[in-house]
């Protein structure tokens, strides 16, 4: 099967009450890993490629390898470009057939959000391709920020709704606390579950959460035992990502713990094995652990079993 749009994915997840992955790749193998964790657990999934992973592997190159693996199966895929804010990235991306676009306007006053927001929806839904925006700041809330400050950074959900009317998104990513990579948190970790509710209630479409690493310890000790050194990492508990799901998320966005896991894997194997030079050896090992990780995901999120 060819790629299908993020809409046809998420918009049977908003029906149906689950959430979807979507999983940034950079190479091959972090794609082969997510491709078969979703045969395994048939289900649907989003791939996640940044303006960054576009300028490390090639736009061509990425592309390729993303068509390959959708041709390769009937589960539902989407190739979403994550965080557009080039809007000539985004113009190529349509070229090179992606079927789901964020921009990411967000650091933009509301106005001018709404205008580049509906800039790229004017070109792409004329192509059947998907939007995604971003509202708020990614920042980690912890408990002694100030009402003020909170309402500074997180999503307003009446500004939400008028949002969706003027620009004509299809899934919006509020921000309720969380924020990328690996050190989400100091304090304790609790994201703005109030806000979301009302968001949901308010634009009755997709919503996604960024920043939904959970930064995992088991994940974190095994990286550790073989000498990295991450101290202080910290990511969104399993739990709340559950909590965000029955309160309207539909897609939930997975980088950091890829990452982390790839880094485990491989030091796993220079430390075993310091004859190794294999590229096969050192990122075999790797592919097979990200596919586990992934797998878990997808049945934490309730996407098993939607393909
Ligand atoms: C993300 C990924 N990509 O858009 O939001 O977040 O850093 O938590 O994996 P993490
Ligand atoms: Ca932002
Ligand atoms: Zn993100």
């Amino acid at each position: 099967m060819g790629l299908v749009t993020g809409k046809e994915i998420l918009d049977k997840a908003d029906k149906e009450g689950y959430a979807v992955g979507a999983f940034n790749i950079n190479n091959m193998e972090i794609l082969q890993a997510i491709v078969n964790a979703a045969k395994l657990e048939n289900s649907p999934v989003m791939i996640a490629v940044s303006e960054g992973a576009i300028k490390y592997a090639g736009i061509d190159y990425l592309t390729s390898l993303v068509k390959t693996a959708a041709e390769s199966t009937d589960i539902p895929i989407a190739l979403h470009l994550d965080h557009g804010k080039d809007f000539k990235v985004i113009l190529s991306c349509i070229r090179y057939g992606f079927t789901s676009l964020m921009i990411d306007a967000s650091s933009l006053p509301f106005e001018e959000n709404v205008a580049e927001t509906k800039k790229v929806v004017g070109v792409a839904h004329p192509l059947g391709i998907s939007v995604e925006a971003e509202l708020g700041r990614l920042q980690g809330v912890e408990d002694n920020v100030s009402v003020a400050e909170r309402d500074a950074i997180l999503i307003n959900p009446k500004e939400a709704k008028i949002f969706v009317k003027e620009t004509g998104v299809d899934s919006l990513a509020p921000a309720i606390g969380t924020s990328h990579g690996a050190f989400k948190f100091k304090g304790k970790a609790e994201l703005d579950f109030e806000r979301l509710k009302e968001t949901k209630k308010l634009t009755k479409i997709p919503l996604v959460l960024h920043g939904a690493s959970s930064v995992p310890k088991e994940i974190l000790d095994q990286a550790a035992k073989y000498g990295a050194k991450i101290p202080g990492a910290k990511g969104v508990p399993t739990g709340q990502i559950k909590k965000a799901i029955e309160n309207g998320i539909n897609k939930v966005n997975i980088d950091t713990d890829l990452r982390l896991t790839l880094t485990g894997a491989i030091r796993k194997v220079f430390y075993e094995s310091p004859e190794q030079f294999d590229p096969r050896k050192i990122l075999g090992p790797a592919r097979d652990s990200m596919s586990d990780l992934v797998r878990k995901k997808m049945k934490l999120l309730g996407s098993s079993g939607k393909a």
